[in-house]
């Protein structure tokens, strides 16, 4: 249709993508194969009907499991260099991306190969693409305060190469106030700070984040719409939500794209984006997110701008870089 169209020829960003959740499962295979992995898989078809979660630990579950065939700098590379290849597709021109160190490190894989993998294909990506980046490194929630501390120190030579750090992985029962001491150094240090906060966990957790951890994005934020008072916060504050619609259908955070509240939230006021996630477990990239949300809730093309607007507001990107692609 004319809308889906006009969605694909808007110049976008992307604020809220795990790296290691666009690995695909040809990928998957190829690496298991150059790598002497075995997969508990016999087929691509296999690994995608295996997508189907009842929620977000489901999901976890076969996240870490999948990205275990990621073993060397070149795998690092590859996987980075693929998706933002996937993304120059969809005329996204930005992307600040997370990736789970931990999840690398406690398989014994250094974290100069981990990260040196993805800022080399970033780089790469910016020169054959245009495409520019930043990196987060994301804290695994249900990890100790101890081992995300460990984790900033490895960051060290690399501090000036990341945009900030994030937190993520299973919300339940590992609030932000967890990781308190371990931002407040990461903001000592300048880095940006960012948390998953309401995807699966209360309105609580959302303040947390804002309060304890004083985040400058909230990553999905959905159930603060269970709060009017964060409501009103979050609005005044114009603080930034990365919202994922293929996802919380996936998660089952939602029923039905029908039911998803981002014209909810828009007309609310809140500064909301829309984003992939893990596009290879949820099934679609920046655009399928926009189309299938557009067509679930009869956006307008003036709600679409706003979505994209938002996206390079909540970004980092200088004023001279925003002018140049918007
Ligand atoms: C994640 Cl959707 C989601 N939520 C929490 N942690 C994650 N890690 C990767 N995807
Ligand atoms: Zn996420």
């Amino acid at each position: 249709t004319q809308l889906h169209e006009f969605i694909k020829s808007l110049p976008k960003a992307e604020l809220h993508l795990h790296i290691e959740g666009s690995l695909e499962p040809e990928q998957m295979f190829e690496m298991a194969r150059r790598n002497g992995i075995a997969l508990p898989y016999s087929t691509v078809d296999d690994i995608r009907t295996a997508y189907a979660f009842g929620n977000l630990q489901e999901f976890l579950d076969l996240y870490y499991a999948g990205m275990s065939v990621l073993q060397t700098r070149q795998d690092f590379y590859d996987l980075t260099y693929a998706y933002l290849q996937r993304i120059h597709a969809d005329n996204c021109r930005h992307v600040e991306i997370f990736f789970d160190a931990q999840a690398h490190t406690e398989r014994g894989i250094a974290f100069a190969d981990v990260i040196e993998g993805i800022l080399n294909a970033l780089e790469q990506g910016e020169a054959d693409f245009g495409i520019t980046s930043h990196l987060i490194l994301s804290f695994l929630r249900h990890l100790s305060e101890e081992d995300a501390f460990k984790t900033l120190e490895q960051a060290e030579p690399y501090y000036d190469r990341l945009l900030g750090v994030g937190l993520d992985s299973s919300e339940m029962g590992h609030p932000p106030s967890k990781f308190e001491r371990v931002f407040a150094k990461s903001n000592a240090l300048g880095l940006k700070l960012f948390a998953h906060a309401g995807e699966e966990g209360p309105p609580i957790y959302v303040y947390e984040a804002l309060d304890i951890l004083k985040v400058d994005r909230i990553d999905h934020g959905n159930r603060s719409l269970e709060d009017d008072a964060l409501v009103n916060r979050l609005v005044s504050e114009g603080m930034t939500l990365t919202v994922c619609p293929l996802s919380n259908l996936k998660l089952c955070v939602v029923d039905d794209l029908k039911n998803h509240p981002l014209k909810t939230m828009l007309d609310l006021g809140l500064a909301v984006t829309v984003n992939s996630d893990d596009p290879s477990y949820f099934g679609g990239y920046i655009n399928d997110n926009y189309i299938r949300i557009a067509d679930a809730l009869d956006l307008s093309k003036d709600d679409i701008v706003k979505l994209v607007k938002n996206g390079f507001d909540g970004a980092y990107m200088s004023d001279a870089r925003k002018c140049e692609v918007m």
